[in-house]
């Protein structure tokens, strides 16, 4: 997927600033942070949303949604946070690869969508 700004971004053709990477996923600031922690967690295996989910990708968004505690722990989240898939246009998604924001603070938050 050479025209997916998250693949690139998994490929290291561009830089973002990893909180967490393994063989399956990569977390990272959001560039633009809606709250005080916006983090967005993706599986490096490009999905592009979760309409797309089907049998043979359904346990990598598993893998992804079990990843956000862990996230959410190492972000020091221990009071709770917000997760979000947004979907398509209308869920106003912007990048095609699919991702979960997790936010923390989310009282603070710039932005009352979320
Ligand atoms: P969305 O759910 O697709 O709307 O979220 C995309 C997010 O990706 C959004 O919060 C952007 O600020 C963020 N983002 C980024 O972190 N780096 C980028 O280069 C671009 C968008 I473009």
């Amino acid at each position: 997927m050479s025209d997916c700004l998250f693949c690139k971004i998994v490929d290291g053709d561009i830089p973002s600033k990893k909180v967490y990477e393994d063989d399956e996923y990569l977390a990272f600031w959001d560039i633009a942070p809606k709250a005080p922690v916006h983090i967005l967690l993706i599986p490096k295996q490009h999905i592009a949303s979760l309409y797309h989910l089907d049998d043979s990708n359904v346990g990598v968004v598993q893998g992804m949604m079990s990843k956000a505690p862990e996230i959410a722990r190492l972000m020091k989240l221990d009071d709770g946070f917000r997760a979000i898939v947004n979907t398509g246009d209308g869920g106003g998604q912007e990048v095609g690869h699919i991702h979960l924001h997790i936010l923390g603070d989310v009282r603070k938050a710039t932005w009352s969508g979320f």
